[in-house]
């Protein structure tokens, strides 16, 4: 998968290129990363990429021309695919959307500044807008990076452990169970004895029933939503008289 970033920042991406699972991925070639700056493609002596909000107000909008040329720049450097722009204004991220936007070859992430981008840039040449929560940041590039983030672990040979990326929270819809490592007790607080049975069976129940049981406990929403099946709702109805809720 190929991303192109537009970001008036460059180097806030080291940050997601320079560690862990995202490096590797970038250093296997299943990622490419490029990142173009709209800085580059102004044609004034103060390279100017903003100017003042029609109407008044505080703030700067990001000017169309330079974001269009640098588009232009990005596509023809080899860049392609939809052009993402990251905002509160987008539809919030879920793991399901970054499940199908795995498939794509290739993405353009537009990264905003200031009060955000003249509404006739996302017009003319945003295909999708994409939200990470009901927050204002100062600019898109740590939304674009969560979403590079999100996507990296789910492509093919990045993940060490192969199924990692489908065991975890979210897979399934529901929040993660919890998990141990040594030692067996910290301060009093045991392992839970299922988890050193060896019973794979055992173990796979346990999971699932927290799963569920934490799902319902923290995000009733999510549990709302879903059609459990049988074996679910036995398991979540196991917890909650285990938890007497
Ligand atoms: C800045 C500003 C300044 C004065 C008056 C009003 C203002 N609004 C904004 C603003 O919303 N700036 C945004 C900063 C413009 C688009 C890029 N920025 C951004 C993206 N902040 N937060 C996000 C974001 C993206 C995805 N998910 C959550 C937050």
């Amino acid at each position: 998968m190929r991303i192109d970033v537009i970001t008036l920042f460059p180097d806030m991406f080291d940050l997601v290129s320079r560690y862990g699972i995202n490096r590797r991925a970038l250093d296997s070639g299943v990622l490419q990363l490029h990142t173009w700056n709209p800085r580059d493609y102004t044609r004034d002596r103060h390279r100017t990429v903003d100017d003042r909000p029609y109407g008044g107000g505080p703030g700067m909008v990001m000017l169309v021309e330079p974001l269009r040329r640098t588009l232009a720049a990005a596509r023809a450097g080899g860049g392609g695919g939809p052009l993402i722009y990251l905002s509160p204004q987008g539809r919030p991220l879920t793991q399901q959307r970054l499940r199908e936007l795995k498939s794509l070859p290739a993405m353009l992430l537009l990264a905003g500044r200031y009060e955000g981008v003249d509404e006739r840039l996302l017009q003319l040449e945003v295909d999708e807008e994409i939200s990470l929560g009901d927050y204002v940041l100062s600019g898109g590039e740590l939304p674009a990076m969560v979403l590079i983030d999100g996507l990296a672990r789910l492509l093919p040979g990045v993940l060490g452990n192969e199924d990692s990326s489908e065991q975890d929270s979210f897979s399934q819809g529901l929040l993660d169970c919890p998990h141990y490592t040594r030692p067996e007790e910290v301060e009093g607080l045991r392992v839970p004895d299922v988890l050193l049975s060896g019973n794979h069976k055992d173990i796979a129940a346990w999971r699932l029933k927290n799963a569920l049981g934490r799902t319902w406990e923290r995000r009733k929403d999510i549990i709302e939503k879903m059609e459990l099946t049988k074996e679910q709702q036995i398991l979540l109805a196991e917890y909650r008289k285990e938890h007497d809720k």
